[in-house]
């Protein structure tokens, strides 16, 4: 079974019950066991600022699918949770991306692993560090990437 990280988020309608549902989808899978669920966050937009604030979650899995079938299963969980592709980096009710897959690697247009940007932002790395806390990405501690991203504004909700 290969380990992966998932970066969950969502910005549109009922924000908690969209990822809430995303992972009953997954724990649904007889190919995924979830392991871990970080704490839910409530994360100021990147890139696309004109939008609500998100709700931004990161999971960690067990899977039997590669990658590719992974992926094609996180399209299928956005497709049932009513994801429209409007606006790049736009309001979506949810949003399910590949952070980390083993040591796979992979840059092309269908898909990129580890995830673009992900480093440089704080709605990916603080919920990671949270639930892996002494993970190394490209030879660095995620607690000194962490460091670096002081500025973006990101509040742990109460559970
Ligand atoms: N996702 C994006 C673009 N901007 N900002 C926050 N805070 N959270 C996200 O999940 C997010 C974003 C593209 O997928
Ligand atoms: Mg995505
Ligand atoms: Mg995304």
């Amino acid at each position: 079974m290969a380990k992966a990280y998932l970066g969950l988020g969502s910005n549109l309608g009922n924000k908690k019950a969209n990822i809430e549902a995303a992972i009953q989808m997954l724990a649904n899978n007889e190919k995924i066991k979830v392991l871990k669920i970080s704490s839910y966050y409530e994360t100021e937009p990147v890139g696309f600022k004109e939008q609500d604030w998100f709700l931004n979650i990161v999971v960690k899995i067990e899977t039997l699918l590669d990658p590719y079938e992974l992926l094609e299963f996180c399209h299928v969980i956005e497709g049932k949770l009513q994801r429209k592709r409007i606006i790049r980096w736009g309001p979506r009710t949810i949003d399910v991306d590949i952070l980390l897959y083993e040591n796979f690697y992979s840059n092309n247009e269908k898909l990129t692993v580890p995830h673009l940007r992900m480093t440089e932002r704080a709605f990916v790395m603080v919920p990671l560090f949270e639930i892996e806390p002494e993970l190394k990405l490209n030879g660095e501690n995620i607690k000194k990437i962490l460091e670096q991203l002081k500025g973006q504004d990101i509040k742990k909700l109460n559970d």
